[in-house]
């Protein structure tokens, strides 16, 4: 009998058959897409200059986070072109070859809902202002059983939740990715098979959401967040797998029950709510114990809490984690 490795596994194989997207399929939406939006067929960057005169966008006043992780970091290429982001395709190099059909993502507003006292709509600049911007050297540890470190910058969630004064029946927060079949040509209906629900949903636990760690990020590398990696705002949760980090975020509802999320509603005996990284509860497919960190060669022990345990164990106190995956 063949046993497999894990580095072994192809994408093809974690990902449901019927979401396996057919590349000529996609290539062929993206295609139409790009006539109709015209953007990435004009060669357009994400502040709408032309894509060869732009010089990265640089942030400015970033400080330093004491959270931040020393271990070596992935380089600006690795992050940016090892990706999972399905609306850009399935294959690894997929959002960075298709960012094109996504881009510009300024203008960009997201809407807080919900269980709150002080609904709004942000602008992205606006969000950005919102508290300082900080470095978060960050480990990131794939349900796949690969990891990275990545630079992040960002602010904590807490500081848009302090906003919108939360009611006392805000339990939870439902996290919504844009749904623009045009933009993110992976949402086209029947190209995935509609097995992913889009848009992409994901959620946490109030205190989840407000635990120091947890962040929004806007950039990583000392520049503004590259398309592949969610541009222009996604989540990072760095204690849970990777799939729970939503990219491209348009809407943050409070909610009073926990809320429905993409890979939770497609295999929920495979994804749970938690998703905590735990390597004592394998997948149901492959085994959790052990993580490539991409870039290197020996394979490493998966750390309880992705090494993050210390901060984070006491918001899972009493709990059942094989029961709550
Ligand atoms: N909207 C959206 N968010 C998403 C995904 C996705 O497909 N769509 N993939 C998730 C998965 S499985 C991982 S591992 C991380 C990868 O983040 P990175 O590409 O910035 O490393 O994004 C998560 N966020
Ligand atoms: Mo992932």
């Amino acid at each position: 009998m063949l046993i497999k490795k894990p580095q072994d596994i192809k994408s093809s194989e974690i990902t449901p058959k019927e979401i396996y997207l057919n590349r000529r399929q996609f290539m062929g939406a993206a295609s139409t897409a790009a006539l109709a939006g015209g953007a990435a067929l004009a060669g357009l960057d994400i502040f709408g200059m032309p894509a060869p005169a732009r010089a990265a966008q640089k942030l400015a006043n970033v400080k330093k986070s004491s959270y931040s992780t020393d271990e070596k970091q992935n380089s600006f290429k690795d992050i940016t072109t090892y990706n999972n982001f399905y609306e850009l395709g399935v294959e690894k190099t997929d959002p960075a070859e298709n960012a094109k059909y996504f881009t510009p993502t300024r203008p960009w507003t997201v809407a807080v809902e919900g269980e709150v006292k002080k609904p709004k709509t942000f602008d992205i600049e606006a969000l950005m202002k919102l508290a300082p911007l900080e470095e978060r050297v960050y480990r990131l540890r794939c349900v796949e059983a690969w990891s990275m470190v990545i630079p992040w910058i960002g602010f904590p969630l807490s500081a848009l939740i302090k906003q919108v004064e939360p009611t006392n029946n805000a339990k939870f927060i439902q996290f919504v990715t844009l749904l623009d079949p045009k933009r993110l040509p992976g949402q086209t209906p029947g190209i995935f098979g509609n097995v992913l629900d889009w848009p992409y949903t994901e959620g946490l636990r109030m205190d989840e959401a407000m635990h120091p760690l947890t962040i929004l990020s806007v950039g990583l590398y000392g520049e503004v967040l590259p398309v592949p990696n969610g541009a222009p705002i996604r989540l990072v949760v760095p204690w849970k797998y990777g799939f729970k980090s939503i990219k491209s975020i348009v809407k943050v509802r409070f909610v009073e029950s926990q809320p429905k999320t993409a890979w939770n509603t497609m295999q929920p005996q495979e994804y749970g709510f938690y998703s905590n990284v735990n390597p004592e509860v394998d997948h149901p497919r492959w085994s959790q114990a052990t993580e490539r960190r991409i870039g290197e060669f020996l394979r490493r022990k998966t750390l309880m809490f992705n090494g993050y345990g210390d901060q984070v164990a006491s918001l899972y106190k009493g709990m059942d984690l094989k029961k709550f995956y």
